[in-house]
């Protein structure tokens, strides 16, 4: 049997979300941070040591891209993918790897400049900050564009994707969405998704839902106080 290994507030969440929409039977295995970084446990399990991690059988896998193709055609009958032959094919392609090509790392090199006590006054951090908006205002446009979802009008593994560096991501980088109307809209329609519920309920069931414009509370400031007392 598959098993997902889910480390709480993290990009695991990708994959408890996939598999409660694929509606396919799995363990599900929870871990805690320790208090930042990825418990002993995961690391003893894969050498990189980052959530999500996959087991089947023999294998054990990590990269939620990876994680994401694996499961959708190992067990879901290619399900929330869409083929060549689909319309919407190259959309499809571009906004899954659009997720952790760009807008992942966007908010990363920024959460990284933050964590390192800098601000805005730094001409680096600007341009990291400068290329994030200019990443959401993409993403916007392209919603505003008609789309309910990213690939067009069917809800895709591109949505599971991109959807974590949207809410979960910014208890790490409190970046405000409240000039993005069309993601906030969005972000709306994926947290009605019943699997969406059946994944927070089974993994995440203490985390705010963070999709409202103004930037959520930090949860690494949370955290490092947690750590010191
Ligand atoms: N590109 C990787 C990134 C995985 C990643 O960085 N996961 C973070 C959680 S969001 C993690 O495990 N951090 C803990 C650590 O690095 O120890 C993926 O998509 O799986």
């Amino acid at each position: 049997m598959l098993t997902v290994h889910h480390m709480c507030v993290s990009q695991s969440e990708r994959i408890v979300w996939l598999c409660e929409e694929l509606d396919i039977e799995y363990d599900l295995k929870l871990h805690k941070r320790s208090p930042m970084f990825s418990p002993q446990e995961l690391k003893d399990l894969y050498e990189i040591g980052t959530a999500p991690v996959i087991q089947d059988g023999d294998l054990t896998m990590g990269e939620s891209a990876a994680c994401v193709e694996y499961i959708i055609h190992k067990y879901g009958n290619g399900r929330l993918a869409l083929p060549p032959t689909h319309p919407d094919y190259a959309n499809y392609l571009y906004w899954f790897h659009y997720a952790n090509g760009s807008l992942q790392p966007g908010v990363s090199r920024c959460m990284s400049m933050k964590v390192a006590g800098l601000d805005s006054s730094n001409d680096v951090f600007k341009r990291y900050q400068e290329r994030l908006e200019l990443y959401l205002r993409h993403m916007d446009g392209h919603l505003g564009r008609g789309n309910e979802w990213l690939a067009g009008k069917e809800f895709t593994a591109a949505d599971i994707m991109t959807v974590f560096t949207l809410t979960t991501m910014r208890t790490f980088y409190g970046y405000d969405l409240s000039s993005y109307s069309n993601i906030l809209a969005y972000l709306k329609r994926a947290v009605q998704r019943p699997g969406y519920k059946s994944y927070r309920e089974k993994g995440e069931s203490n985390l705010p839902l963070m999709i409202d414009g103004p930037a959520p509370e930090n949860f690494i400031e949370k955290l490092k106080a947690k750590s010191k007392a």
